[in-house]
């Protein structure tokens, strides 16, 4: 269970076929390119603070006021990973015990919401996200929801769109933010409308929160009433969720997320947490957050001299979003060949798609996890080629197995965390 890999762990001899398992996946990571935009490296420290015995641990409640006893050594870490998340985005109150984005996100809609009552949020198939209310998502059953979307010739977020339809609907909850939209937001504007139509304004920062801690992009801090995230995409933490908001909201969201949506926090994960917002408050991860931009920008231009179409001509952040309509290839059939060659990405909906959400006519491709590994601009042009030029001939397997070799060259090189020994 190293990531190293043939390192030999405990696992190794107590679950073999468990840790046969584990190997294959510390490999899989090791010898491809990761790119799916919302995956990254956890440190070993924040790994082993995940591992750690806190998994044994009940502590149903918040610091000072629990349901069960024992929690003094809970209390301690909870208390340091909200101290660190409010130093880290600046703002008045931190719930760290979210399991995830969604239940994050379930949360503010059970503190502000009554059954169905009006969200207004981005369209899923515009780059939102499942759980700002998709038809199939509980959200979308238990409140009404309506949507805003990009215009068509920038395919950028239609403020005034977003605006007249507030207008309209008189939305109790505005929601921004979301999984596949490659540019900066206007969050002032965001909560100009909210502010009109007397609406709480929410920013979901799942993808962006990393760059907003590196300060390499605005915050929404400032601007939103609550703002959610989880805590593994661009922030590099565990796999997690965590609720900054307002003081006004805290006892709301706080009861909403515990007892309202979830029983005992994960400690060993709020551990990790910890650990992680200690690592983002140093200078190394403004550079991590600076570069991860700087690589997907180049990334980008990089695969536009291709002659690849990216939504929005471009990115201010770690993701672009690559429209493959003037290819004869879907984003599966993409996203698949590409697997073959060694380069981790997934297929994505790009606005106005005319194909199913499974087929779909793009490729989302981030830099999050690379730059961790420390890869740099040059990396990222030598990528953009690859990527090209199996997009371009998606059936050979010839041009998949040449470039799974190159990409394997190119791995050996670089451990997953280039802050960290081999
Ligand atoms: N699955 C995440 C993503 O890839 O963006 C969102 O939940």
């Amino acid at each position: 269970m190293s990531i190293t890999p043939g390192t030999p762990s405990l696992l190794d001899s107590a679950d073999p076929e468990a840790a046969r398992a584990v190997d294959e996946e510390v490999r899989r990571q090791h010898d491809t390119l990761e790119m799916i935009a919302s995956e990254n490296f956890a440190s070993r420290a924040v790994r082993e603070a995940a591992g750690s015995v806190f998994t044994n641990k009940y502590a149903e409640g918040y610091p000072g006021k629990r349901y069960y006893n024992g929690c003094e050594p809970s209390d301690k870490i909870e208390r340091l990973a909200i101290e660190r998340a409010k130093e880290l985005f600046g703002c008045a109150h931190a719930n760290v015990q979210a399991h995830s984005g969604s239940t994050a996100n379930q949360a503010v809609f059970f503190a502000v919401l009554k059954p169905g009552e009006t969200v207004l949020s981005l369209s899923l198939a515009h780059g939102g996200h499942l759980s700002h209310g998709h038809r199939v998502n509980m959200a979308g059953q238990y409140y009404r929801i309506v949507n805003y979307g990009l215009s068509k010739d920038s395919e950028l977020i239609d403020y005034d769109e977003m605006a007249r339809i507030a207008r309209e609907e008189k939305p109790r909850l505005i929601i921004t933010g979301g999984s596949a939209y490659p540019r900066l937001i206007d969050f002032a504007k965001f909560r100009e409308v909210a502010e009109e139509v007397g609406a709480v304004f929410l920013t979901d920062m799942a993808h962006f929160s990393g760059l907003v801690a590196g300060k390499a992009i605005p915050s929404p801090v400032p601007h939103s009433h609550i703002v959610s995230s989880t805590t593994h995409k661009t922030l590099r933490g565990p796999r997690s969720g965590i609720i900054l908001m307002d003081e006004e909201w805290a006892k709301p969201v706080d009861k909403a997320l515990f007892p309202g949506i979830q029983g005992g926090p994960h400690m060993h994960i709020v551990a990790a947490k910890a650990v992680a917002f200690g690592e983002a408050l140093r200078p190394s991860f403004a550079e991590y957050a600076k570069q991860v931009i700087r690589n997907a920008q180049v990334l980008g231009e990089a695969l536009v001299e291709q002659g690849l179409r990216l939504v929005s001509g471009g990115t201010d952040t770690h993701l672009v979003l690559v429209d493959l309509t003037r290819y004869d290839v879907t984003g599966k059939d993409a996203a698949n060949a590409l697997e073959e060659a060694g380069i981790t990405v997934n297929k994505n909906a790009i606005p106005f798609d005319t194909r199913k959400e499974w087929i779909t006519s793009g490729i989302r491709i981030g830099t999050p996890a690379l730059t961790s590994r420390g890869m740099k601009e040059d990396e990222m042009r030598t990528i953009a080629g690859w990527i090209a030029e199996v997009v371009k001939d998606p059936a050979s397997g010839e041009v998949q197995r040449r470039i799974r070799s190159q990409v394997e060259e190119m791995t050996a090189q670089y451990p997953l965390r280039a802050d960290e020994p081999a």
